[in-house]
Order: C-alpha cells, then structure tokens, then sequence
C-alpha cells in the first residue's frame, strides 16, 4: 500500500506488503523506498503478529533482491546440460520457443508436460493463479504438491477435519504448552513471542525434540525422543491419562467419536513400552503425563518437523486427539495448532479454474518422488516447468533427481531470481520479479489474516513475475478465454471476492485484515468433521483400507536397526536460511558458516573424528562430505545435517539430500527426509 509520502521533497514513500516466504509467521512489511530504489525494509509495527519485528533473515531482502548475481535477462542454455553455461536471450524468442516446443509436447501428449512448483512465494497469485489456469487448459499432468505438510495436513483433516485449531495469540494465556517438533525461535519466531508470554506469566514450556535446538535450551524440560517415535509418546501419555482419571468424560461423550477403540488401544501403551521405542526415560514420559493431565489450559504447538517419517500421519493423529481427552478445547488458551490455512475461505476454484480441464483428468505425479519420476521410461516426462522450488537442492535421494535433471533428451524451463542448482539444468532460466516488486495476497498457516502485497519497485532489468510468464505463454498457445487475461490485481481481488468479511479497501488501506472467527472455535464440538467430532477413529482413513486408529508406525528406517547405517539423521533448517532461499545471500551465509553435521560426542570418539574434522556421511542412496561439530545439540545415535544448502555451495557438490530417500509417509503422500539411517567416517579434507 502506497503511504502519502513520508518526504514529498526527495519522493520518500512507504509501501505495505507481506512475507511470501513459507514461514508460518507471514509477516507484514513496510518499504521505504526513495527515488524507485529500497532504502529500508521492515515489520509492519501496525500488524498485532509481526509486531514490528523481522527475523534476520527477511530483514535482509533487501541485500537479497539487490543481489549483484539477480538474474535479470532470460537465459538459454549453451553448454551441455547442467554445466551452468547460459547466453542471454530475448523475452519474444525464449517464449516463442517454448511455446513452440511446449506445443509439440502437447500433440504428442500434454500429460507428457509437468508443472513443478512449491512455496517459492506463498502468494495466492504468483503460486498458485494463472499457472494453475494454464497447465489446467494445456492438460498437463497434475502435482501432488506433497514436499512439506501433506502427511501433518492430512492427517489433521482425518482427526480435527482440517487445517484448523486454536489462534495463535491465545497461547500467551496457557499455562502448559508442548512445543512438539518445532523448532520455533528458528522457523516459527512469532509464536515465540506468545510462549514467551505465557512463560513469563507463569507457565511450563516443553519442547518435544530429537534435537536439542535453540528453543529446547529456553523451555522448562526437554523431551529428546527419537525421530518417528511421536505415536509412541502420545499413547503413553493417553495411557496415563486414563489410568490416572485426568481425562474429561464430558467432553469425550459429547464431542469424540471412537473412544472405546482408542482407549483400549492406549492402555496398550504403557510408559514403559514407549520408553523404549522412542529412547527416553519412563518417569520424563509419566511426568509429561501428570503435567498435561492436570494443567489447565494446555495448549500443543505441533509443527511439521515430527512428520516428516514414515508414520508422519498417525502421529500427527495421535497427538491431534491429545486435547479432546482433557477438554482442552473448552479454553481458547488450551487445544493444539499444527496449521491455520484451512480457516481461510479462499476462492481457489476462481484463481485456479480446474473447469479448464474440461472433463480431463490428467495423471497426478508426487513431487516428493520427482526422481523417480524424470527416470520413468514407462510414463514419461518430456518437459518441465519449474517455479517457486529449487527441486535440484530440496527434493529426496538427489543423485536420482539430478540424473533426471540431466537427461539432455527432457526440455526444461525454470522460473526463478538466481541461479540456482536447479537453474542451472535448465535449457530456459526466466528471470523472475520478487516480493518488492509484484502484487500479491496471502494467507497464513501461523496466524489468521489475510495479508496484501504491493509492489514497491519496478521490476529489475528484464524481470516478469509469473503470472506475466504464464499469461504471455497462454497467448501463444492459443488460450482465448478472458480469464487469461486478468491483471494481478484483479486476481488479488478475485481470491476472497466472495467472503463479505474481507474487505479490499481495507486490505489496499492498511495491507491486512483479520478473519473474524471466534476464540475457542471447539469449545463446544462441531469440529469441521463428516461426524462433526473429533475422530479418534476415522471411517474415511478405513474406508481406505489404514487403521482407523492412531497408532505408532515405525520409521522406514528405524533407528538401531542397521549395524552398517547405526545413526538416524535429521536435516531440519538452518535459522538463517529459510529452506534453499537465502543460501546464496553473504552475510547470511556467513552467519550459517558452511555445511555441517552436529554429532554427539560419544558418536563422534567411536569414530575417531574430531571437532571440525571433515567427514563423509554415507548410506546406500550417496554420499556427502561436511564439517563434523561435536555437539550437544546431539543425542546419541542421531545426527543432525543442518539445512538444505546449494550443492554448488557445498563441500563436494552436493547436499543433504544426497542420502535422503523417496520413500512416502503412511497418510498424505509426503516425503520422508528425517527418516534415513547414515554412517559417519572421518575423511580427508
Ligand atoms: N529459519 C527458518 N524458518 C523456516 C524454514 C527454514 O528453512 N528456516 N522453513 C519453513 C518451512 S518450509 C517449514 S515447513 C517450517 C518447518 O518448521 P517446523 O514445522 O518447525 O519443522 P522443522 O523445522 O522441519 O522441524 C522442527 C523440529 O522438529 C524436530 N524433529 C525432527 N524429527 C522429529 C521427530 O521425529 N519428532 C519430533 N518431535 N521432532 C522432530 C527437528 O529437530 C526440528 O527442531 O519452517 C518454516 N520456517
Ligand atoms: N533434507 C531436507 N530437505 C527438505 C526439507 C528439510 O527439512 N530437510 N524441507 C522441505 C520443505 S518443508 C520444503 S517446504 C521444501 C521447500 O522447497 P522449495 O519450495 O523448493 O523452497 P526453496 O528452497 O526456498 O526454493 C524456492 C525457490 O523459489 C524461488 N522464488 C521465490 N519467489 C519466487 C517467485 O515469485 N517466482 C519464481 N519464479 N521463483 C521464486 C526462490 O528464488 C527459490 O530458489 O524443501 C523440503 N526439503
Ligand atoms: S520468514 Fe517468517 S519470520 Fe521472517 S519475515 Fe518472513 S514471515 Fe516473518
Ligand atoms: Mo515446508
């Protein structure tokens, strides 16, 4: 939103806008701009969540979108594919070929053609708007867009009936809160200014984590399970729960569905079977019971880091259920929140217009299994359209989405503001607009407003947002309809058009406004399921032939089950980096330092390797070298390789991902990086 200007005189303005970056805070911002260039970015005080404040990260966009290496003219391959080498192009003919070439691939096949694409942006228009119009008119194949929260999501949706729980401002009220598989002073900084709240006012913080984070230092007690054991722990707790009558009988009756069958699958879960699987003492387990149990109100803040394993889903079920048990939900400070996206009432079908499929109903591909699937002779994929990701760098089992990437016979064009690993197998890079310089709407999986971004910079060099990109190729393909035609504003407008409650003066005058929704959405029941209650046991989940109950669902590959690959690595996010973004920006990276593995001491004496000694990290998919830091961050048994780097900018070339695997989640479809058994070695530097 364009302010009046704060210095008239040396045309000094500010313009609102919004966080795009998947970050659950989506913060509110504030653009100083003088003479068309950013002088100073920052929270938007006005905004209850953002408060003012930014993390260090997005307080550096700016050194970001005025990055010497943006890329600011399309580019066409000119070397062998993935050898980086590029020569600058015209806009009318890098579009007129693909169209041309996108046109070709259609005749033969349009499920041949696949979009890949995730939270680059989370914006409503730049991710998920014109795109979807135009792959849905062409009939390209459909994604699975499964990379991040589909087994949370999912799972979620079968329990509580959505992406919807308790506001995030109430937890400063609580006086228990679990903070499970979240590590929130590094992804989720907001939130933890209501713990903090809440810690000042009394309360007890518990953080549910392998690893020993930042967050895990600040709370009361630390509970560092092993990864994938999160079902295990929330039966036993539910086992106490019972065998110690600290549940709400009232509550179960009136607003559960499935009791007796979860009951007796509890009480098959004492403290001490859990406390064996998930390699934590049974009296820590029975105390987090008697304090859940008798703490009123207890509010979980479950995030997505406990689901990324092969029993993701069910423990996410698991937990879900924790808050009916004691009534939780009467209090607006008490209940659980994983994600509030699906609060938002977002007219998807007018952005995305599915119509345009006319009654064709395309192959889906995963995109946690994009490997897989560019190596598929059977199925094949012929052409690639890449924006908002960087698959090269974030994917699962890398060494296979890299031979895919390579295939000098698959035509790709990638979409992006620097040259990433991902770019860089491209036969097309189109240089994409950022934040500063498009329009956007957005919603929230942190909070509940819907935030508008306006554009505060003229695009740099030749750069185009995406809907540009996908307007342009609609033309040339021959797609008539007006909906090709609508401007980013009109698409802004078009995202809530039919909800009464947002208002756009509003948005366009103060850049966000809040849902009007009540303060304990469950208070009484009506959980947004087919039964209207919290379902303990999910018919749907039957229906398909799962377990209609939570239960605790071991990891592909569980830890202490391989003498030759005896550790368990996790790769959560490096804080100062938010997934791939940011890697390439140089004060951040100087915070981050270089790739490392955080090891515990014993792990690392048994192994002959030192503190800072390069190792190589290896299991059956690859191989990666880094830094070892001796660390106690790190429980026995588990390593923790900290953040998705660019390989380019990487010891030997690749990441993290090189030993990550393609196998999927129980529910959801979702990927399974922090299910992986490694060996660690020193190695020659
Ligand atoms: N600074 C920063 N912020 C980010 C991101 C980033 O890259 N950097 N990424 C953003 C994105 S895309 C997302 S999805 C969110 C992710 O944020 P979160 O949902 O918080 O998920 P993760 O960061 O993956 O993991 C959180 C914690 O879960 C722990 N964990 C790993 N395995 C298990 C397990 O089996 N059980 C339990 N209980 N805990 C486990 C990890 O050690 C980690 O500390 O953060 C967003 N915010
Ligand atoms: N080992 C391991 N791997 C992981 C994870 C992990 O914890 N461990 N986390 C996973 C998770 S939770 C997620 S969400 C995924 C994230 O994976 P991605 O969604 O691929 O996220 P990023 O790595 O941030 O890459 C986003 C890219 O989009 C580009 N971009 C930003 N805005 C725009 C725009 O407006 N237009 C265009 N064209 N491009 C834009 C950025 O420059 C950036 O290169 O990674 C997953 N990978
Ligand atoms: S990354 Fe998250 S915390 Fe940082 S500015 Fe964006 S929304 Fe806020
Ligand atoms: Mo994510």
């Amino acid at each position: 939103m364009v302010l009046a200007p704060v210095d008239a005189m040396n045309s000094l303005i500010q313009v609102r806008g919004a966080c795009p970056h998947d970050c659950p805070d989506t913060c509110a911002l504030v653009t100083t701009v003088q003479d068309g260039i950013a002088v100073k970015l920052q929270g938007n005080p006005a905004h209850p969540h953002t408060a003012g404040v930014l993390c260090t990260k997005v307080s550096r966009y700016i050194e970001r979108n005025d990055h010497p290496e943006r890329i600011v003219r399309p580019l066409k391959r000119s070397g062998p594919k993935g050898s980086g080498r590029f020569e600058p192009v015209s806009w009318e003919s890098a579009l007129d070929d693909i169209a041309a070439q996108l046109e070709r691939h259609r005749r033969k096949n349009p499920e041949t053609i696949v979009p890949y694409s995730y939270c680059g942006t989370m914006g409503l228009v730049q991710g998920e708007s014109m795109d979807r119009r135009f792959f849905h008119k062409l009939g390209a194949s459909l994604l699975d867009r499964t990379i991040c929260s589909s087994a949370g999501g999912e799972a979620l949706g079968y329990t509580l009936g959505g992406k919807v729980g308790m506001r995030v401002e109430f937890f400063a009220e609580a006086k228990l809160i679990l903070i499970w598989g979240s590590n929130s002073i590094a992804s989720n900084l907001h939130f933890w200014r209501h713990a903090q709240a809440a810690k000042r006012a009394g309360a007890r913080l518990v953080c549910i984590d392998p690893r020993r984070t930042e967050t895990a230092d600040k709370c009361d007690e630390h509970l560092a399970l092993l990864p994938g054991t999160d079902a295990a722990l929330a039966l036993a707790l539910m086992h106490e729960l019972i065998v110690n009558d600290w549940l709400d009988p009232d509550y179960i009756a009136r607003h559960t569905l499935g009791w007796d069958a979860l009951r007796a699958r509890a009480l098959q879960w004492p403290p001490a079977r859990a406390a064996a699987v998930c390699g934590v003492p049974e009296a820590q387990i029975a105390a987090l019971a008697r304090a859940y149990g008798t703490t009123k109100p207890a509010a979980i803040r479950l995030n997505y880091g406990m689901q990324r394993v092969h029993g993701g889903g069910n423990a996410a079920r698991a937990i879900a259920c924790l808050p009916a048990l004691v009534g939780a939900w009467r209090d607006r400070a008490g209940g659980l929140l994983l994600s509030s996206s699906g609060q938002f009432p977002v007219d998807r079908a007018a952005l995305q217009r599915p119509d345009l499929l006319a009654g064709r109903r395309p192959r889906t591909l995963n995109m946690s299994a994009i490997g897989d699937a560019l190596l598929d002779t059977a199925n094949p994929v012929d052409a690639l359209v890449v924006y908002n990701s960087n698959p090269v760098a974030v994917a699962p089992d890398s060494g296979k989405v890299v031979a895919g990437f390579a295939r000098e016979d698959l035509f790709t064009v990638v979409l992006e503001q620097f040259q990433t690993d991902t770019a860089d197998y491209a036969d097309y890079v189109l240089p994409a607009t950022t934040q500063l310089e498009h329009w956007d709407i957005h919603t929230s999986y942190g909070h509940t407003d819907v935030m508008l971004n306006r554009p505060a910079l003229a695009p740099r060099g030749e750069a185009r947002s995406n809907t540009w990109v996908f307007r342009e190729l609609a033309r040339r393909m021959g797609f008539v309809e007006p909906c090709f035609s609508d401007d980013d504003e009109t698409l802004c407008r078009l995202a809530f058009a039919r909800e009464a409650s947002i208002d756009f003066d509003q948005l366009m005058a103060q850049g966000f406004v809040r849902l009007d929704l009540p303060d304990a959405p469950y208070a009484e029941g009506r959980f947004p399921t087919p039964s209207g209650r919290c379902e303990f046991f999910s018919a749907r989940l039957a229906a398909q032939g799962q377990d209609g109950l939570p239960d605790h669902v071991p990891n592909h590959e569980p830890a202490g089950s391989s003498t030759e690959f005896p550790l368990a690595m996790i790769s959560p996010p490096a804080r100062n980096f938010l997934n791939s973004t940011f890697v390439n920006v140089r004060s951040l990276r100087a915070i981050e330092g270089e790739p490392l593995l955080e090891i515990n001491e014993a792990d690392a004496a048994a192994r002959g390797i030192e503190d800072g000694a390069t190792v190589r990290v290896f299991n059956p998919r690859g191989e990666y070298r880094c830094r070892a830091e001796i660390s106690r961050r790190a429980r026995p048994g588990v390593v923790h390789g900290l953040g998705v780097w660019w390989r380019k900018l990487g010891l030997d070339g690749t990441n993290v991902n090189q030993l990550t695997s393609q196998r999927l989640t129980d529910i959801g479809r979702g990927p399974t990086f922090y299910d992986c058994l490694v060996q660690v070695e020193a190695a020659a530097s």
